[in-house]
């Protein structure tokens, strides 16, 4: 079938909105219609050919939403009319890292995932008789997509996908680094480093999880309003200040703060961040995502004296168990997700949203089909 897509034919350069050749699913796969996707730093990372994993042309985009158009062969979780949100963190539930309980890291479909293919090793899009590669196991820049039935979340029939399609990255990374990574808990002091749609979410869940100070950390002063309104109880630029702002967090909080997280993707910030946590005790979580080649560093006696790196990817959360869950509180008014949405434009206008993203303009832009 035929379908509208931006498509990144190039790194570096603007995307291309064309009509694409989407094939049927295959077996185990669901052909989706996107109905909204918000865009992602991400999804610019790998636009801008800093991400290892990037290969061109491609169908970028991961934090969709939409309806179950068509299924394969072998699928029985999922019918036509499903309101889906595609996964790039899929959830097999029988491979050794989902059956360990440890991590919501599936490996099931990783390896073709990051090869730009579906599992079978092929791919379902191309434009001009030439295929063109998915990306993250969901490419929801496209108006139909195929996608892993593991790699879907059936989610409320009344789901608003609109707001819903933030649940597929930004806000549940956020969420749950803080709930799931972290474990924060009522009383403990956070720092939030980068004040993005993944920082706010970050400062949504310590503010859920009773949280006594958190400290916003942005270079663009812009930022600084809405991670009041959301819970921020403090917010500092780091150009304010001519120490360190690890410095400045130390001394604010008595010694360091319980936890913190980098949301930016800045090698030097994750050390900022590292190093502002309490001696004994803190820790520090790694959400951002760093450009090939690039590596962070500290003192080992940093972490000799008690301090913790830890990573996060899509905040722990098991997509098929846990986003409709999350879809429900949002639907009830208990995860707001209006304050993520800064701008809403047609797909015809992605690059804007790009623009937007990089002028720090927006938190999130949803994209409609
Ligand atoms: P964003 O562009 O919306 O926000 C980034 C924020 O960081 C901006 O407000 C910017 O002003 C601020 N910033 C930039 N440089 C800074 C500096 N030196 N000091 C302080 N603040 C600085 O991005 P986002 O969509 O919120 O994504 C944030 C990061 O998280 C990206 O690296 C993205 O790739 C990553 N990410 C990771 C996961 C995961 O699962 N680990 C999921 C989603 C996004
Ligand atoms: N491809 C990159 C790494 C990109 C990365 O770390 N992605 C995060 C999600 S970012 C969502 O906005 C993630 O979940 N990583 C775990 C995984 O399995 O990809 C690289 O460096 O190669
Ligand atoms: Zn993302």
């Amino acid at each position: 079938m035929k379908s509208r897509a931006a498509v990144a034919f190039e790194a570096g350069k603007p995307l291309q909105i064309v009509e694409i050749d989407v094939a049927p699913p295959q077996k185990g796969e669901v052909l989706v219609k996107i109905t909204h996707t918000g865009v992602c730093h991400t999804d610019a990372f790998t636009l801008s050919g800093e991400d290892p994993e990037g290969i061109f042309p491609a169908v970028l985009g991961h934090e969709g939403a939409g309806v179950v158009v068509q299924v394969g062969e072998g699928v029985t979780t999922l019918k036509e009319g499903d309101r889906v949100i595609p996964l790039y963190t899929a959830e097999c539930r029988e491979c050794k890292f989902c059956k360990s309980g440890k991590t919501n890291l599936c490996q099931a479909v990783r390896a073709t995932q990051g090869k730009g293919l579906m599992p079978d090793g092929t791919s379902r899009f191309s434009y001009q008789g030439k295929p063109i590669y998915h990306y993250m196991g969901t490419s929801t820049f496209s108006e139909y997509t195929v996608v892993p039935e593991i790699s879907l979340a059936k989610i409320d029939d009344e789901a608003p996908l609109e707001k819903v399609c933030l649940l597929g990255c930004g806000v549940t990374t956020g969420i749950g680094a803080v709930h799931n990574t972290a474990k924060v808990k009522a009383g403990d002091t956070v720092a939030v480093f980068g004040l993005g749609g993944i920082g706010l979410a970050v400062i949504m869940g310590a503010k859920e999880a009773g949280a006594s100070r958190i400290i916003g950390v942005d270079i663009n002063p812009d930022k600084f309003k809405l991670a009041g309104e959301l819970g921020a109880t403090d917010c500092i630029n780091p150009k304010d200040y001519s120490k360190p702002i690890q410095e400045v967090i130390v001394e604010l909080t008595d010694g360091g703060v319980d936890f913190s997280f980098e949301c930016i993707g800045n090698v030097d910030v994750m050390r900022s961040a590292l190093e502002c946590c309490h001696k004994g005790w803190g820790e520090s979580v790694i959400i951002g995502v760093a450009g090939a080649g690039q590596e962070i560093s500290t003192r080992p006696f940093q972490l000799v004296t008690g301090r913790v790196w830890r990573g996060s990817a899509f905040g722990g959360v098991r997509g098929r168990t846990e986003l409709p869950g999350m879809v429900k509180k949002a639907m009830s008014g208990e995860l707001p997700l209006e304050p993520f949405i800064t701008h809403t434009l047609p797909l015809e206008k992605i690059n804007e949203a790009f623009d937007l993203m990089h002028e720090g303009k927006s938190i999130r832009t949803v994209i409609h089909f």
